[in-house]
């Protein structure tokens, strides 16, 4: 009995540790994909990019490339002349090998100055236990949540109170019948 519980829990925590480990595929401006009109500062901002992670750059091959271009000014200058790659599939997926910054353009004539590029800050694997919690989840709705639990947590201790003493008093009554 004993040895089956520790099996399950060796298995619990197997697929915890699995979780934790593997790696997420995000498609870059999430359902929009890589377009102009995809605002891209807002889609990353509620994003953790960890080492491992890929990217995927999703567009109509005709309309639109990915570059890489290798620094900030580049980025902020939309200076395309100096991408060190480029990519034209339609489909094009970037592993995030180290911590760091990418930048990623758009090489249409026009595009980045229209705002089609992003930035992508990747942070160590194994960081993520400390900034914390799932990458999906947005920080306005966190501070939501955390409001509301903490306005109910004195009703609910409130209530635990009234059951606890209400079950004490019970047993009382039960043990002196
Ligand atoms: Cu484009």
């Amino acid at each position: 009995m004993e040895g089956a519980y520790k099996y399950l829990l060796a298995l619990f925590l197997a697929a915890l540790i699995t979780k934790e480990a593997s790696a997420t595929r995000f498609p870059v401006g999430g359902s929009q994909g890589w377009d102009e009109s995809t605002d891209f500062k807002s889609w990353t901002s509620g994003q953790t990019f960890k080492v491992g992670d890929e990217l995927v750059f999703k567009y109509n091959s005709g309309l639109h490339s990915v570059v890489e271009l290798g620094n900030e000014s580049a980025y902020k200058n939309c200076d395309i002349g100096t991408a060190v790659n480029s990519m034209n599939g339609g489909k094009d997926v970037v592993k995030l090998t180290k911590p760091g910054t990418r930048y990623f353009a758009c090489g249409t004539m026009g595009h980045c100055g229209q705002g089609m590029k992003v930035k992508i800050k990747t942070v160590a694997a194994d960081a993520s236990s400390t900034s914390g919690s799932s990458p999906s989840s947005s920080t306005s709705s966190t501070s939501t949540s955390t409001s509301t639990a903490s306005a109910f947590q004195p009703i609910s201790s409130l209530i635990a109170m009234t059951a606890s003493a209400g079950f004490l008093f019970a047993v009382d009554r039960l043990m002196n019948a």
